[in-house]
């Protein structure tokens, strides 16, 4: 395969200013006529070249007339244009979106068309550069049968429609914007819309649209209160205004990823639109919030400024993860939004930037572009910008956007351009900060106070792992918000502030004190690192409960749970007293913060514990985990049981206090679930038959699902037969069983695939069994190997039909390093299997071959 490498860009040598594109549509066969005035952009006469994946040219016309200097180099189309410097290009293409099962280019689900074209999907639709650095006013007319798509949708706005022969009907839209190739869309289909409007900031009237298929409307009402919040937010916050007259967005039950942000025609995985209380989770709405926002605030950053090349992805990617965590903290909590942004950074992003797929959030070489949609480059991105914003503060670091957006409109910017747009906004010198974007490997801090007569430091070791290609590394520097307190009761000795470490090994003075204080450090995680620091007895405990910063509460009670989980599985004296007292001490504010409370008090997972660990060990966690589980729900079982007498808020509630209440209710449920009592699956069944909405009765199931009862072969059969026609909800049925902690879970998988409801078509169906499953520790680690070779048969059997899906299934078979000799042979032996299938995918080659290194 060919490697891709960041310092070989290259300027394009074309640009086309226009592009009109007709479409006569058809679900098996499409036909696409694409012209493009292209102007020669470079002094040296090269030829046009074209990108295509699996399209023929039949005819190629230059200004009006047949052109016979042409040739397929692989795929791509080259055209050569002699000393010409400008021409209308008109290629005509014919596709069949049914055969279409990557789900890249144009395609078809259930009976709609549809289209995906980031990264390079456009090159599946017609021949084109279909580089983000070529940008285009796009005028589009599509014609279609009118009782098969009587809605026929594409970016801008739509400026004329009609009538044809043969019932067909056509619409023409333009797109004022120009734009990159990968942001073009269209969607063709059977929908029933619900409209609404927003009025700009400068007080333009905006028409919205969610569309989707008749029966769904009823749900799609959060998704559109979150995108008026999301435009009045950018707006407040970011001063962004909207640019078209139109905003639609279209769900999709078959679609690879979240969502997508083509200009003023979002597409989405239904996933992230429908929510109900009955269907969906307090998660399942947050996640609609988060990605409605997600995909709006990309019209800013993404759009009106795209990237480069696809090396800069994080530069949209990691900037927009950044803005919609920030809006859904300020929709909800703060301090809980930080937790649930950090432990997904955790379990997602710190394993691959320990594992053999580790990159820079800027990458320096690709094989597949498709496979850098990653946790590194999205969520580790929004680290490096959330590190920049604490390091300017708002008001500076205000300056650097608005710089950014105004300097770069209507271009294809670079992660340089943003970092000097900071550096001239906020008035900094982010020289040193440059390295976040160019070394991978997650920043380990070795923290030790020291002590000169009343005099205190902290004394930091900075460390950062060796990662493929990078056997080096040079300090980063790392804003670290740190307080120290007096565990005496008497307040705080050093208020929070803010030190920058720039050095391999640093002293940092806290000021003078009369016994050790209790350090608190990177508050609100501050920074993407790893923290080592020997505790003095007690200190954990105390800041759990006393520690101004929530964040920082938190972390002390999950780092008190850590070193006792990590000592118990290593054999070694655990202080589980302690975390009892702690753990209780915190359910003390359940009445006042629910929400905070039950995150606080759920035990880190079993893959973060393995984390710690040299060599993992999936049995041993599993079982230490659940005995401390059982330890706490025993001994805290009156408070848990008096969480679940309290009666449970209206599944119609949807604010912060009532989602937080629902989420601590899981949360006892499941601690006393673990503690073994009689009356538990009783307890269990009867908040599931009894629940007004998805949470509870999902939680209620989930914790049934771990079990041997009765009534949970009752509660998932009675689960499967109420939702088996509503795909959204049937996913969490695969789900829960796929995360169960029960013994015979590889077993029940591999049934589960054989069901007549699972299908390799649907991307989320896999994702719901196959995605839950490798999560699922230790039954995914299963000493015999079964759960490798699952994975591996899903991977070999999705790899024809759809790649990109197929890759993303790759990399926990990659972690093999953390594991035992014997699993290490299991898990490469798989990943080996796989190589040797013929006529493997460049995504999975890639991923694979990446994994076994
Ligand atoms: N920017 C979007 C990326 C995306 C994508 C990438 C590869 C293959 C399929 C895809 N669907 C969407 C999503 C986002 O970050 O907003
Ligand atoms: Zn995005």
């Amino acid at each position: 395969p060919v490697t891709i490498h960041r310092g070989d860009y290259r300027r394009p040598e074309w640009q086309i200013p226009d592009i009109a594109l007709d479409f006569a549509l058809g679900i098996t066969m499409t036909r696409v006529t694409a012209a493009l005035s292209v102007v020669r952009a470079a002094p040296a006469p090269a030829p046009l070249l074209l990108r295509g994946d699996g399209l023929a040219a039949a005819e190629v016309r230059v200004d009006g007339a047949v052109w016979n200097d042409w040739r397929m180099e692989g795929g791509d189309l080259v055209i050569d244009l002699g000393h010409r410097d400008a021409a209308r290009i008109e290629v005509d293409t014919l596709i069949d979106p049914s055969a279409n099962t990557q789900l890249s280019g144009l395609y078809a689900s259930n009976d709609m068309l549809c289209t995906q074209c980031e990264a390079e999907g456009f090159r599946r639709i017609t021949f084109h550069p279909d580089r983000p650095d070529v940008l285009s006013r796009y005028r589009v007319r599509m014609t279609g049968d009118k009782a098969a798509f009587p809605v026929l949708l594409s970016n801008g706005n739509r400026v004329a429609t009609g009538e044809g022969a043969g019932g067909t009907h056509w619409a023409l839209w333009e797109d004022p914007w120009p734009k990159p190739s990968y942001l073009f869309a269209l969607v063709a289909g059977d929908l029933v819309v619900n409209r609404d409007r927003f009025t700009t900031m400068s007080g333009r009237e905006v028409e919205l649209g969610i569309w989707v298929r008749e029966g769904d409307l009823e749900r799609t009402h959060h998704a559109m209160a979150a995108l008026k919040h999301s435009m009045r937010w950018d707006e407040e916050v970011y001063g962004r205004e909207y640019d078209l007259d139109l905003f639609n967005i279209v769900a999709v039950s078959d679609f690879n990823m979240g969502a997508m942000e083509n200009k003023g025609l979002n597409i989405f995985n239904t996933r992230y639109i429908l929510a109900d209380p009955d269907t969906a989770t307090d998660a399942d709405f947050d996640g609609v919030e988060g990605v409605v926002a997600h995909e709006y605030f990309h019209n800013w950053s993404g759009n009106r400024v795209t990237c480069r090349d696809w090396f800069q992805l994080s530069l949209k990617e990691g900037f927009t993860v950044y803005r919609d965590q920030s809006f859904s903290a300020a929709m909800g909590s703060p301090a809980v939004k930080r937790i649930e942004d950090v432990r997904l950074l955790r379990a997602a992003q710190f394993p691959e930037d320990a594992g053999p797929l580790a990159h820079p959030i800027r990458p320096d070489s690709y094989q597949e572009i498709s496979n850098f949609y990653t946790a590194t480059v999205y969520n580790k991105g929004a680290e490096v910008i959330r590190m920049m914003a604490t390091l300017l503060g708002a008001e500076r670091f205000r300056k650097g956007t608005d710089l950014y957006f105004d300097r770069h409109d209507g271009e294809a910017a670079t992660c340089e351009d943003f970092v000097c747009a900071m550096e001239e906004g906020g008035d900094i010198d982010l020289g040193q900060f440059r390295r976040w974007y160019e070394q991978a490997g997650t920043p380990k801090l070795h923290l030790a106070l020291a002590q000169e007569g009343r005099d205190w430091f902290m004394d930091v070791t900075q460390t950062i792992p060796a990662t493929p290609g990078q056997e080096t590394k040079a300090p980063m520097m790392i804003p670290l918000r740190l307080a120290a307190f007096a565990m005496d009761g008497s307040g705080a000795l050093l208020p929070e502030r803010l030190a920058t470490l720039t050095d391999a090994v640093q002293r940092i003075p806290l000021g003078q004190f009369a016994a050790r204080p209790a350090l608190s450090v990177n508050r609100g995680f501050s920074a993407p690192v790893i923290i080592d620091l020997e505790r003095a007895s007690g200190e954990l405990a105390w800041l759990a409960a006393h520690d101004d910063d929530p964040f920082a509460r938190y972390e002390a009670l999950q780092q008190l749970m850590l070193d006792t989980l990590v000592a118990a599985v290593s054999g070694k004296a655990d202080d589980r007293e302690a975390v009892i007292g702690a753990v209780g001490q915190t359910l003390e504010g359940a009445v006042n913060d629910p929400a905070f409370v039950a995150e606080a008090a759920l035990l880190p997972n079993e893959a973060f514990i393995g984390d710690q660990m040299v060599t993992v060990d999936p049995d041993a966690i599993r079982r230490e985990r659940l005995a401390l589980q059982m330890a706490i729900g025993t001994a805290l079982e009156n408070e848990w049981r008096a969480i679940l007498a309290r009666s449970a808020p209206a599944a119609t509630d949807p604010s912060p206090e009532a989602k937080g209440r629902r989420r601590l209710r899981g949360v006892a449920l499941a601690y006393l679930a673990a503690s073994g009592l009689e009356d538990v699956p009783g307890l269990a069944f009867a908040i599931f038959s009894q629940a007004d909405g998805m949470t509870e009765r999902q939680a209620a199931l989930a914790t049934l699902a771990h079990g041997d009862s009765d009534e949970r072969t009752h509660a998932l059969d009675i689960f499967y037969q109420r939702y088996r026609d509503n795909p959204l909800v049937l996913d969490k049925w695969f789900q829960v069983q796929a995360w169960s902690q029960r013994a015979d879970t590889v077993a029940t998988v591999a049934e589960l695939a054989q069901h007549p409801d699972f299908t390799l078509t649907n991307p989320n169906r896999v994702r719901s069994l196959y995605g839950a499953f490798a999560g699922n520790q230790a039954a995914f680690h299963q000493a015999d190997g079964a759960g490798y070779r699952l994975l591996a048969d899903l991977v070999i059997a999705l790899d024809p039909r759809n790649p990109q899906t197929a890759a993303r299934m790759i990399p926990p078979l990659g972690r093999w390093r953390r594991f035992d000799e014997g699993r290490q042979l299991l898990m490469k032996a798989e990943l080996e299997r796989i190589l040797a299938q013929p006529g493997l995918s460049r995504d999975v080659t890639e991923q694979a071959s990446k994994s076994l290194m």
